[in-house]
């Protein structure tokens, strides 16, 4: 049986083909405030601004490729079990190839009714006021804001329970929920960490004696935990 491993990762594997993370001094956040772009309360508040915020994020997955972090964990997957956990709403891991994708926050290219949430579609160019679903609903970002639940935390969490190794890459495991994952992780998991500013939150402090932290960016280090996996399994 082919050991098997979760990948997790966070705004920090696009970093490098372009996207700017949540917390970096220039990242997202500065440019908006997360309450006014990404709760329903901003939603509510300022439509017209939401839609803008997620349309020019939406653009600019047309301008950016997958990097050299994505297409690596291809390595693994040709080989074991692999499922990748991402937090990220773009594509990126997509075009590089993964297979097994989940997005515990969403996707730039889904939307869905805000009358029937059942009601996802595809959607790749500007969303506006008035693109309706047919039952009527505005169309809105498929997207888990602030605020709300991540209906993929127990599928996330079901792949986490029998993984041989959980490969962290490029988030700061601040966000809830999805920070708690490793703490699913059965005991004989081995897990991985990579990135250059790493953070061992309250989950990770406890599993420090299988915690190896492999400190630098996606590009070079995602390659040296590939090789240790496969070596390892
Ligand atoms: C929920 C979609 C309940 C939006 C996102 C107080 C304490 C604890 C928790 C809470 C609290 N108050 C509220 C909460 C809960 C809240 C939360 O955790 N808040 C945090 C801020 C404290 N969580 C929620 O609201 C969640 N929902 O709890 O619902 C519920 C239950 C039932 C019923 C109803 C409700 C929903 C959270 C999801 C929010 N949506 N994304 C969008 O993208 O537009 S979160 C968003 O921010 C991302 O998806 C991602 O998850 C997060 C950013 O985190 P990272 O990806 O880690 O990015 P970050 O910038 O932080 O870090 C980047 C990392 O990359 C850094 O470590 C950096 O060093 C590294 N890096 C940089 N360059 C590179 C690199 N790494 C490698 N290579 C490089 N080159």
């Amino acid at each position: 049986m082919k050991n098997k491993v979760c990948v997790l990762t966070g705004a920090g594997i696009s970093a490098e083909s372009g996207i700017k993370t949540f917390r970096d001094a220039d990242g997202l956040w500065e440019g908006h405030d997360v309450q006014e772009v990404a709760t329903p309360e901003g939603w509510a508040r300022n439509q017209e601004l939401v839609l803008k915020f997620y349309n020019e994020r939406r653009r600019q997955l047309k301008e950016v490729k997958p990097n050299e972090g994505h297409h690596q964990l291809l390595r693994l997957e040709e080989s074991l079990d692999t499922v990748i956990i991402t937090q990220n709403v773009d594509d990126l891991h997509e075009r590089a190839g993964s297979k097994q994708v989940i997005h515990l926050h969403g996707e730039l290219t889904k939307v869905r009714s805000v009358k029937t949430p059942s009601s996802v579609y595809h959607w790749e160019d500007d969303l506006q006021t008035g693109d309706v679903c047919k039952d009527g609903g505005q169309l809105r970002p498929h997207i888990v804001w602030f605020g709300e639940a991540v209906p993929e935390l127990e599928r996330a969490i079901d792949h986490i329970v029998d993984a041989h190794h959980i490969l962290i890459i490029g988030t700061s495991m601040q966000v809830y929920p999805a920070a708690s994952l490793t703490a699913y992780a059965p005991d004989y998991a081995k897990i991985w960490y990579v990135d250059p500013n790493p953070q061992i939150n309250y989950e990770l402090s406890r599993q420090s004696d299988r915690l190896r932290i492999l400190k630098g960016p996606a590009t070079t280090k995602v390659k040296e935990a590939v090789d240790f996996i496969l070596t390892a399994s």
